[in-house]
């Protein structure tokens, strides 16, 4: 007694934490991989904890971060039509309504620029930080200047001596990413001015628990943020929520506006989502024990469903290789006998196999040139951009089989 060393510790508040569900022995998300590398494949067990004082939920256990961002990192922003027409709204309402006078825009995991390009192309001054080097040479290439290098805050020192403080602090779909969250919000109050804007979004804890899409737990989601969460975090640097606004994206996002304590006015939707949040109980014990159930529930279906179109002898494929699908593979311990291959756009995917389930990534023709009688929709957060051009499919007498909210087949 006395020796915490086998406690696990809330990455935030430093409390101690309880896994309240555990996903099994995880590969990487993006780890897509060729056969000669199976037997050499990486597993970590993936436990998920809520964290009851400070409100975080996190995965107890993760991979170094340079395992899974690299120079074959695996995931292109640009993959989405729909992502970078949001990204293009996201920078617009930036530029409008919260920017001076030459500013200056920094923008952390931009990836391959999907956000940037468009300061880029207005010749706003920007800084993109990008540790993964091929998507940031994409960047490059359409004239989006960036660093490959993790955010630190002596990376952040750095920045502000050769280019001045940012009016602008924005991040989408990373900050859930890094474990040392800590560092980095001392980062951004270094980096940023005095009277500069954080904007930053991630999946929402509250559409995860009530869709039962416990696919967006995977190794590169170290957290899923809350309102409640991201106030108590950004309060012990002197920054506060001052506006909170919902995204359709990634089935279910959430904005997080913030800014040093006192220079803006606080929207009421800031108030009105701490008290939704408070009301749903997302702090209680037994709201996780059945979110616990619901993924049993769904995972026991979705097998049930695929063995049984299998046993009637249909094809079935699947329709995106997301990092996503890595965790509803394994989890549900769904491999090639069930699902014969998975079509994908990305170049880098295809012709290699998933993690760890290790069924094949092909491209995207051999779904369209011969159609199966089934495809599992694992981008189901893109599903109307796919839907619009997936018309075809259904005329041949295709249909789409879906997990979020519940297992079904679309008819
Ligand atoms: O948080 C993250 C989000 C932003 O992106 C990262 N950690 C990793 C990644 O997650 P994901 O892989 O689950 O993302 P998506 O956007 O749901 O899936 C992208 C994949 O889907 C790509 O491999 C391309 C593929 N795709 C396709 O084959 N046909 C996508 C679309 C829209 C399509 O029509
Ligand atoms: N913003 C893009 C990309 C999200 S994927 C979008 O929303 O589509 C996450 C990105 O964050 C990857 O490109 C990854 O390389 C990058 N990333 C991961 N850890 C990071 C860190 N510590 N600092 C900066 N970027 C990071």
């Amino acid at each position: 007694m006395g020796d915490d060393s086998f406690m696990n510790k809330c990455l935030i508040c430093r409390e101690e934490i309880k896994p309240f569900i555990s996903f099994g022995k995880m590969p990487l998300g993006n780890g897509f991989l060729l056969p000669e590398q199976f037997a050499e494949e990486y597993y970590f067990d993936m436990d998920a904890a809520f964290c009851s004082n400070c409100k975080m939920f996190q995965l107890v256990q993760q991979p170094d971060e340079e395992q899974m961002f690299h120079e074959n990192y695996a995931f292109f922003s640009g993959s989405s039509v729909f992502m970078a027409k949001h990204f293009q709204k996201f920078a617009e309402d930036v530029i409008k309504n919260y920017l001076p006078d030459d500013p200056f825009v920094v923008e952390l995991g931009s990836n391959d620029g999907i956000m940037l390009k468009n300061f880029a192309d207005q010749k706003i001054r920007h800084l993109g930080i990008e540790p993964s080097r091929n998507v940031a040479e994409a960047a490059k290439g359409k004239g989006v200047e960036c660093v490959t290098e993790f955010f630190t805050e002596s990376l952040a020192e750095k920045i502000v001596r050769e280019k001045g403080q940012a009016d602008a602090f924005l991040a989408a779909n990373v900050m859930c990413h890094i474990p040392y969250l800590h560092k980095v919000v001392k980062g951004i109050a270094t980096l940023l001015k005095p009277t500069g804007i954080v904007m930053f979004e991630d999946p929402y804890l509250g559409d995860v628990l009530k869709k039962i899409s416990y696919d967006q737990i995977y190794d590169e989601h170290t957290f899923l943020f809350s309102a409640t969460s991201i106030q108590y975090l950004f309060g012990q640097y002197g920054m506060e929520l001052v506006d909170i606004i919902p995204q359709k994206t990634h089935g279910g996002s959430m904005r997080y506006v913030l800014s040093n304590k006192g220079t803006r006015d606080i929207t009421e939707a800031v108030t009105e989502q701490l008290s939704y949040e408070k009301e749903n109980k997302f702090d209680r014990k037994d709201t996780y024990d059945n979110f616990k159930q619901n993924c049993e529930k769904s995972r026991d279906k979705l097998v049930e469903l695929l063995k049984d179109l299998n046993t009637q002898g249909k094809r079935v494929v699947g329709y995106a290789a997301t990092s996503k699908s890595t965790t509803i593979l394994n989890y549900c311990g769904i491999g090639p006998e069930l699902i014969e291959f998975i079509s994908d756009t990305t170049p880098i995917k295809q012709g290699k196999y998933t993690p760890g389930s290790h069924i094949p990534v092909r491209p995207y023709s051999d779904f369209k040139d011969n159609y199966p009688d089934y495809a599992v929709l694992f981008a189901w957060n893109h599903a109307e951009e796919i839907m619009a051009k997936e018309q075809d499919f259904l005329k041949s007498g295709g249909k789409w089989i879906v997990f979020v909210p519940d297992v079904k087949i679309l008819e």
